[in-house]
């Protein structure tokens, strides 16, 4: 038995939540890109609020000594030549100015960030329009009323990366509390100087800035303000669309396309369902085509002219689970994936449409149908073409390594949670939810914290299972496991634990993975293995960082994991990690983590080819039996 939706059914699967849709440009809307260089100020590290506090915003930072350019969209790090930029903590400034042609003043103007890491304070000609707390996710404002049209208008952003915002921050997200003179989170230790120590507890780099495209969203002054499409595989559906102002006799039509552009359904309604008859479904690769649909909303007039259109792009299907499996149109999904970073050499995290391109072509040449977003969303690109190639996701909230749970961290934490989902909650290569990674959550008060979360996004989102990714604790002592829909563990034996003992890894990964399913009855998926290696360092017998060592890590871990399969304990694994990434420094990494099967330039190392190979002959195991039919979970 299985979780089957009904037409009615879907009607309750998702909870409508107002928020931004992706940008698109098509005979209504358009955008201005802001993308390209803005001027730079950096304030000295630790400053306090000295730029805001003297009006840095109502002056032209142009005219500033140390104005310098910095590209849109792009981490500011390591495109400097000191090392006081690349670590800088605290507050840096962007502008940007631009006209607006006269031709525009029919719209209203959003301006929108892809990803801000991580404070954002906004102006637009020096009036104060908005904050944002949170990288790696998107946020708008509606800047009409400060806008100057025919003459140049200044966007200005001031950035703090202070790590209290990294991740999930402890206690108060308030930013003046961030400033030098009175942090209290954790993760800041005090210098004798009175500078501070901006530690995260995190295995990746601090990147910052403005990560991710910047648009001047051009819209009509009633929108389509939000979509819903939930389409599963027996081809019944259920949308809802949500509109800026209903009034003034506007009407709604509905049209779903099919891939050869055909009208396959039609409604006059802003939500409705449907049952679509032989319904091509998407399917991850290696079970079948991902096909897509697309959900057509158009805002007429009451004589007819078109006001606003939107095209949603969809799949019909379901992911559900038995107390083993996990299961993609009622068909055992076994997940060949990879953790990766959004990370490159000079942009950082910055989006790059080059690398993005290449990760995923080396991705499916390697064999993968899955992956992680470690340790926070990706861009907004990168969702699309997972929905294209088939390429099956589970979304990461950013919060990596959390060791507190007050109650401030929680709100934020629910928060992110929701505009994650909100944001990407059409694309039918997302599979999961993912709540946290590593949480030290051996604590009692860590239950109700994650009760929350796990609330949370069941009460939005009832068609895709939440999971939470458990690295220090053990099936005997974590407080919270039993709250997932299916769990997640990284283990590193043969690397953290027992370096250098190959031929224990094997019966320490079955025997640890066993016990957690004995505990949980719930699937599994292991979301990190691995170790470090140096390109081209060679050593037979194998050593620790050399390439022999880590193509050998992974093939014992690879026994166990046939072990396992075999038993009916594992729905799925992933490498850690899909190519090398920078790090703040440690004596535990030498410019960075070398765990990548590629190196940062996206090089194959041995180990690659022992992976590829492993995921190309299990890829090519189309129809994997089902393995129990009597519970379902989920
Ligand atoms: C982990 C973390 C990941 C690290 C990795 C490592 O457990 O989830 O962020 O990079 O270990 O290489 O230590």
């Amino acid at each position: 038995m299985f979780l089957i939706f009904g037409s009615i059914l879907l009607a309750l699967y998702f909870e409508p939540i107002l928020s931004i849709l992706a940008v698109q440009k098509n005979e209504i809307r358009t955008y201005e890109s802001l993308d390209g260089l803005w001027t730079f100020v950096r304030e000295p590290t630790n400053y306090g609020d000295l730029g805001i506090t003297n009006e840095w915003y109502s002056n032209d930072l142009s005219k500033f000594d140390n104005a310098t350019v910095m590209p849109v969209p792009s981490a500011y790090n390591d495109l400097g030549t000191s090392s006081e930029l690349r670590d800088h903590i605290g507050w840096v400034w962007y502008e940007k100015k631009e006209i607006i042609p006269f031709r525009d003043q029919q719209f209203r103007h959003f301006l929108r960030f892809a990803s801000v890491n991580y404070f954002a304070v906004v102006y637009v000609n020096s009036q104060k329009v908005t904050t944002h707390v949170g990288g790696h996710l998107p946020f708008e404002v509606d800047v009409s009323q400060y806008l100057k049209f025919g003459i140049e208008n200044k966007f200005t952003v001031a950035v703090n990366n202070t790590l209290s915002w990294a991740t999930i921050p402890q206690g108060d997200f308030n930013y003046q509390k961030a400033s030098s003179r009175n942090i209290s989170g954790r993760m800041l230790s005090r210098l004798p100087s009175g500078a501070f120590k901006d530690v995260g507890n995190f295995d990746f780099f601090n990147y910052a800035g403005i990560l991710r495209s910047v648009q001047l969203v051009k819209l009509p002054s009633s929108y389509i303000e939000n979509i819903i499409i939930v389409a599963d595989h027996t081809g019944s559906f259920y949308y809802e669309t949500a509109i800026s102002d209903l009034n003034n006799g506007l009407v709604v039509e509905s049209k779903i396309f099919d891939d050869n552009n055909l009208v396959v359904f039609k409604s006059n309604s802003t939500k409705g369902e449907g049952q679509l008859e032989n319904a091509k479904l998407w399917w991850p690769r290696g079970m079948g085509k991902p096909n897509l649909y697309i959900l057509e909303i158009t805002l007429l007039s009451s004589d007819g002219q078109v006001v606003d259109v939107y095209r949603e792009t969809f799949g019909f299907r379901t992911v559900s689970l038995t107390e083993s499996q996990m299961l993609i149109n009622q068909k055992p999904f076994y997940c060949l994936g990879f953790g990766m970073h959004e990370d490159f050499e000079l942009s950082g995290r910055g989006f790059n449409q080059v690398v993005m391109t290449k990760d995923l072509n080396l991705l499916e040449w390697m064999g993968g149908n899955c992956y992680r977003t470690t340790h926070y969303p990706y861009a907004e690109e990168r969702m699309a073409e997972n929905d294209r190639r088939g390429i099956a996701v589970i979304v990461e909230t950013p919060a990596v390594g959390l060791k507190g749970f007050p109650k401030a961290n929680n709100n934020l934490h629910i928060k992110m949670l929701t505009d994650m989902i909100d944001r990407d909650k059409n694309h039918p290569s997302v599979i999961a939810w993912s709540l946290a990674n590593e949480p030290v959550t051996k604590k009692k008060e860590s239950r109700n914290y994650f009760r929350s979360l796990v609330e949370t996004a069941h009460g939005i989102d009832r068609t895709r299972p939440v999971t939470t990714v458990y690295g220090p604790t053990n099936f005997d002592d974590d407080q919270t496991a039993d709250l997932m829909d299916f769990i997640c563990v990284n283990r590193y034996y043969g690397w953290y634990i027992d370096m250098g003992q190959m031929e224990w890894i094997n019966q320490s990964v079955y025997w640890d993975l066993s016990l957690w399913k004995e505990t949980f009855k719930k699937p599994l998926m292991v979301t990190e293995y691995g170790a470090d290696s140096i390109l081209g360092l060679n050593q037979e017998p194998s050593v620790d960082f050399s390439e022999q060592y880590q193509s050998e890590l992974i093939h014992q871990t690879h026994l166990a994991f046939d072990a396992l399969r075999k038993d009916h304990t594992i729905t799925g694994e992933m490498i850690w990690n899909f190519a090398d990434f920078m790090t703040g420094m440690t004596t535990t990494r030498a410019v960075g983590n070398h765990k990548g099967v590629f190196t940062r330039t996206r090089q194959a190392k041995m180990a690659a080819y022992t992976l590829r190979n492993r995921y190309l002959s299990l890829f090519n195991q189309t129809d994997l039996p089902l393995w129990d039919t009597k519970k379902q979970l989920y």
